[in-house]
């Protein structure tokens, strides 16, 4: 685990720890974003001075906000050693962690190679005049060639994802050659994702294990009734996206386009009016991305923090959403992934679901 310190606000405090933890971090202190963001290094001198002297050991900063390149000049030459991560490289790593394609991995690189060549343009500019020596204490030439490599990259990148956008049909032909069929798991942020894939592939004691390992951990192959299904944990629909990144969030989550059957996750605890906002706006995603005609099954999660009479209220209202929304509902289940309620209804809606599909 990576020990990591975090500043951010707090309307997205939930959502930034579990966007970290999905990382795989570790986070040992939060702090509040500066209300007006300190010049030279964003955060204020005095959290600075106290994460010099007092966290030495963590190996990352991540600041839930996107910054200017002279902020991590000056911040990376301050705190030497440790990481320097903003919203948008904390995104791109988790990105990179679901993305499943080679055309996923490289629009994530696309997209990480131009959010950095601003950085390096910046370094090169300093060093020229003198104030700042480039990596790895190379003078302006050095900085030159690499201002080069990184442009030489993006043009091989953007061709080579034309090329592959034009011939992506051929590639879900291959997949679907595995003959085997997949289920993806979508939805929110922190809606308890991959709590269900865990609890759903530890109750398989059968994992095909060799499968496992020629696939990237967020899938795994499960037993259902003597059924295989691949079941897929997918990168979680988030709040305001930048820009930047929009292309390569939406190839990465688009591989759950490719599966036969969708879970998606609602977090029950959330008021009614959040409920019905994320409801509607993870149909607008999934229509976004082109899926359609894909039967989805309702897994509306945490219910373990739910009060009985409130429950069945919530069940009606993600119902009625979803029928008007998008077709076909396969069905709606109240569970919960940590306790493991329902878990086993679930498993067979899934094994009906999989297997009438396959008719
Ligand atoms: N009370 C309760 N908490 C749950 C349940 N399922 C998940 N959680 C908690 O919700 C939080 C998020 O769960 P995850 O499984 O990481 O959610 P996720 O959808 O994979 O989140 P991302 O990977 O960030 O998109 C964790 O703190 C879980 O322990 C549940 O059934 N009941
Ligand atoms: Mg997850």
């Amino acid at each position: 685990m990576k020990e990591a310190i975090l500043f951010v606000s707090e309307d997205y405090k939930e959502e930034a720890v579990a966007l970290a933890k999905g990382a795989e971090y570790n986070i040992v202190k939060i702090f509040k974003l500066p209300k007006s963001p300190n010049h030279k290094y964003y955060i204020q001198l005095d959290k600075l001075k106290m994460i010099k002297n007092d966290y030495e050991s963590i190996s990352s900063l991540i600041i839930f906000d996107i910054l200017k390149p002279r902020h991590f000049i000056n911040l990376r030459k301050e705190l030497n050693g440790i990481d320097i991560i903003d919203k948008i490289l904390l995104l791109l790593e988790i990105f990179a962690l679901h993305a499943g394609s080679k055309e996923a991995k490289m629009q994530i690189e696309l997209a990480r190679l131009k959010y950095e060549l601003p950085i390096i343009k910046e370094i090169y500019t300093k060093s020229k005049i003198g104030e700042q020596q480039g990596p790895l204490g190379s003078g302006a030439y050095g900085i030159e060639s690499l201002i080069k490599l990184y442009n030489r990259r993006i043009n091989k990148l953007t061709k080579q994802l034309e090329y592959i956008k034009r011939f992506k049909e051929k590639s879900i032909e291959t997949r679907k050659q595995l003959n085997m069929p997949s289920v993806g798991i979508v939805g929110y942020t922190n809606s308890g994702k991959t709590s269900l894939f865990n609890s759903l592939t530890g109750l398989s004691q059968k994992v095909d294990s060799k499968l496992f390992t020629t696939m990237s951990p967020k899938r795994y192959s499960v037993l259902i009734n003597n059924k295989k299904i691949i079941l897929i944990d997918t990168v979680g629909f988030i709040r305001g996206i930048p820009p930047q990144i929009v292309d390569a969030f939406f190839v990465t989550l688009s591989e759950a386009k490719y599966s036969d059957a969708l879970i998606l996750v609602v977090d029950s605890t959330l008021p009614d009016n959040l409920l019905i906002e994320t409801t509607r706006s993870s149909f607008e995603i999934l229509r976004e991305i082109g899926v359609s005609g894909k039967p989805i099954l309702i897994a509306l999660n945490k219910i373990d923090k739910i009060i009985n009479g409130d429950l069945y209220k919530k069940l009606e209202l993600v119902r009625d959403i979803s029928m008007e929304l998008y077709s076909p509902i396969y069905d709606v289940i109240p569970i919960s992934a940590l306790k493991g309620i329902n878990i086993g209804l679930l498993r067979d809606k899934l094994y009906q679901l999989v297997v009438g599909q396959l008719k």
